[in-house]
């Protein structure tokens, strides 16, 4: 048989012979503000692993956006406030950067017995690092590996799969999204799951604040760089006026990216006094994590994200697009 990532498959089952032989409990965490990857990953990592006989629950800092609750069947998940740690070893999933699961739980695991994910920009931080910077979403990876090694999954763990690798391809539109990812995705439907109720659940629900956050999000959009560059705010203001939450946000910064001629959309979000960048690309060649890692950010050549100690939106726009420039020149060259 061929396999998908033969030595990562062999690394994984190593590791969890090893939990089984001494008997450890696991706590499966991502990054904060979850996403469908990182929730998919999550609930389909503790379900695999509870499935060999490991005592295995998922952690996260922040609750799981109203919108992929459905993913979590009846899988043990807390939030990092609502933990205990009773011997728990710490495992994971699409964390690039050991910071971003947050800091109660990074006090409360000192150390990383595994790391698997997809981000280039993986900062290999575990005892035992699974990066597979090709893979489209970390439940590509997690998927691969469960073929690679012929275990079987029951329809929740598929569904979560699935929703993570739908998710980080933007719905098999990224130029992440290759035949692999379509192999995996017929092994999932092999194994339950339904990709028409997950696009109900995560596309025909959004709230009415939601719209009317889009509604104001939309009228901020701007031009630069002759249009090769938009970029769009979020303010506190505009989420007091809508009425909509945070996770409201999510994928808005795709309409800026989606213009004809864009080559670059830009999010700026002022969000509780910091502020936050999200980068789109067309096309890897932009290499957006390069941009985002410039201002201690990271990510993968077509998404990436960053955060900066500051609250002026309006001071820090030029910052980033003299960065976006400066990519754009190197291109030329
Ligand atoms: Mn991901």
């Amino acid at each position: 048989m061929s396999y998908f990532f033969e030595q990562e498959s062999v690394a994984f089952k190593a590791c969890v012979e090893s939990l089984k032989k001494e008997n450890k409990k696991v706590a499966v965490i991502g990054h904060v503000r979850p996403d469908g990857d990182c929730i998919g990953s999550t609930v389909a990592m503790v379900r695999i692993l509870r499935n060999q006989g490991i005592d295995a629950v998922g952690v996260n800092n922040d609750e799981a956006p109203a919108n992929l609750k459905f993913l979590l069947g009846d899988t043990p998940f807390y939030l990092a406030s609502e933990f205990t740690i009773d011997d728990h070893i710490c495992v994971t999933v699409d964390s690039a950067d050991y910071k971003r699961v947050g800091a109660s739980l990074n006090a409360m695991f000192p150390e990383v017995f595994l790391n698997v994910d997809h981000h280039i920009s993986n900062k290999q931080y575990a005892k035992n690092d699974l990066i597979i910077g090709s893979a489209s979403a970390t439940a590509e990876v997690i998927m691969g590996i469960v073929l690679d090694l012929g275990w079987k999954i029951d329809p929740t763990t598929a569904q979560a799969l699935y929703v993570g690798i739908a998710t980080d391809t933007g719905q098999f539109r990224f130029p992440s999204t290759t035949k692999d990812t379509f192999e995996m995705v017929k092994a999932l439907c092999d194994f339950g799951a339904k990709p028409a109720e997950a696009a109900n659940e995560l596309y025909e629900n959004d709230s009415f604040a939601r719209i009317q956050l889009i509604q104001l999000f939309l009228a901020s959009l701007e031009m630069e760089c002759d249009g090769r560059v938009c970029f769009g705010l979020l303010t506190d203001s505009m989420y007091q006026e809508s009425g909509a939450g945070i996770d409201d946000a999510d994928g808005l910064v795709d309409y800026a990216r989606s213009i004809q001629g864009v080559e670059v959309g830009v999010l700026l979000e002022e969000r509780n006094g910091a502020l936050k960048g999200s980068l789109r690309a067309k096309d890897p060649k932009y290499r957006v994590d390069q941009i985002a890692q410039a201002f201690g950010g990271g990510g993968h050549a077509c998404a990436a994200g960053l955060n900066v100690d500051s609250k002026d939106i309006e001071a820090f726009k030029p910052q980033i697009l003299a960065k976006i420039k400066e990519q754009f020149a190197l291109l030329k060259k």
